[in-house]
């Protein structure tokens, strides 16, 4: 397989956190032993035709291989998993199910996670900014509870760590200093599992060299 390039933040507004998606894609190649280029581009580079030819939505991450250019970091993840054994189950109904953990990550999990963050940038000043934040987070804690109780005891979603975990863990991580994981023990041990994998730290510690040799000084 060529060499795969993928986009990032060159300043990300996580200050090296890892919480933009370009970690996810970094930390499955990392899984999967495939090493990677990164091209970082800065705001204004993203909103232009070059790179909206990449992301039509002028976003990061993109990957491109050969001939083939994708944007969606779920959809990198899972192409990546397809391509390379360690991510998704031989047995095709257990690949199923990890792929439609993959799904749940970006579809059901993340998006009330994102916008109760997003409430927090863009609507602290409204008047009726405490009670809209009460209610996303209760539906953030809907939904962890409900995940909570479909992981149990278990260290991962379905069997072996998949796709379908490393999505999750990366999405559960952006709730990081909202200490509602805290709430939830059997999940912020999960989310501490992912942390504590090579591959999460290698593709953590790449993406912090961004930010460090960025950092004005
Ligand atoms: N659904 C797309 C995907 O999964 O690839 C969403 C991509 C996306 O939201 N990209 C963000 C982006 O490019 C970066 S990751 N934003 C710029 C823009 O839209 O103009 C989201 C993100 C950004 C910042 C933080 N942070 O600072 O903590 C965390 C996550």
């Amino acid at each position: 397989m060529p060499i795969p390039t993928i986009t990032a933040f060159a300043r990300s507004p996580d200050r090296g956190r890892g919480l933009a998606r370009d970690m996810r894609v970094r930390w499955a190649l990392e899984e999967v032993g495939q090493p990677y280029e990164v091209r970082l581009v800065t705001f204004a580079e993203m909103k232009e035709a070059g790179h909206r030819a990449l992301q039509p939505f002028g976003q990061i991450p993109t990957y491109e291989e050969g001939g083939l250019a994708l944007f969606e970091s779920g959809a990198i993840v899972l192409h990546v998993a397809e391509r390379h054994a360690g991510l998704l189950p031989d047995d095709a109904n257990a690949r199923a199910r990890a792929i439609a953990w993959m799904f749940a990550a970006v579809g059901t999990v993340e998006p009330p996670i994102v916008e109760r963050e997003m409430a927090t940038y863009a609507e602290r000043d409204k008047a009726w900014y405490a009670e809209r934040l009460a209610m996303l987070e209760e539906r953030v804690r809907g939904r962890l509870g409900e995940l909570s109780e479909r992981l149990g005891e278990a260290d991962w979603l379905d069997g072996a760590f998949s796709a379908g975990d490393l999505l999750m863990v990366h999405v559960l991580q952006r709730l990081g200093r909202t200490g509602m994981l805290g709430e939830w023990p059997n999940l912020a041990a999960y989310v501490a599992r992912g942390e504590a994998r090579p591959a999460f730290r290698r593709a953590f510690a790449a993406q912090l060299a961004v930010f460090a040799s960025r950092a004005p000084t």
